[in-house]
């Protein structure tokens, strides 16, 4: 049994679409961002940084999106979502799943927070150099997803987070305005699958 907190089409939605995926039962915490329920003493007991999401997984709480996807594939390894230990693809799919983390998407908080990096007066400027490097970061990745084998082309939690990357819409309020750049056909997941469907 997990519990997710969760704000609409936030970073919330990967672990939400793979919850759904796997097929575990769990349960759902709205954290109202407007009411800054995040920000509040007892979301920062879960996470100390104030963002979600937060899984409570074995009754404790684990925060960093990409760090969930990877625990649940590794929870999980009957859905497939990633390379077993010891695999020649595990190697890209480590090497992806960094990268993502710690470059995508620090670029698409640069496009949805555009006030957080230099203040509210440089807002243009950081939004457009997210912008770049969003669209460089995913003309990499279709590169390397579009490839038809090798290792790690078809790691699963490597493209779904990369799909949720790209889909996000960012439903609260602060992003909704601001959809986000995108990329084409070999980063998505396709949209019959249950999490891609129903995930919030
Ligand atoms: N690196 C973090 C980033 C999480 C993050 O930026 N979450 C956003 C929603 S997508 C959030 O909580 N925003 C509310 C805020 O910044 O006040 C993760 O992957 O969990």
């Amino acid at each position: 049994m997990y519990t997710l907190y969760y704000m609409p089409g936030a970073a919330s939605f990967v672990v939400h679409w793979l919850l759904l995926e796997i097929g575990a039962t769990h349960e759902l915490r709205r954290i109202d961002g407007e009411r800054r329920e995040h920000k509040q003493a007892s979301y920062l007991a879960l996470n100390p940084n104030g963002l979600v999401p937060v899984l409570i997984c074995d009754g404790r709480p684990v925060y960093e999106a990409a760090a969930i996807a990877m625990l649940l594939a590794e929870r999980h390894p009957q859905a497939g979502l990633a390379p077993p230990a010891g695999a020649p693809a595990r190697v890209p799919y480590l090497q992806w799943m960094l990268h993502l983390a710690n470059t995508l998407q620090p670029a698409f908080r640069n496009w949805f927070y555009p006030d957080e990096a230099a203040g509210p007066e440089h807002v243009a400027v950081v939004q457009e150099r997210a912008r770049g490097r969003i669209e460089a970061a995913f003309d990499r990745l279709e590169a390397h997803l579009s490839r038809p084998k090798g290792p790690g082309s078809r790691a699963g939690v490597q493209r779904q987070w990369t799909s949720m990357l790209r889909c996000s819409r960012a439903g609260h309020a602060t992003c909704r305005a601001r959809r986000p750049p995108g990329r084409r056909s070999a980063c998505s997941w396709p949209r019959s699958r249950p999490g891609r469907r129903s995930g919030c």
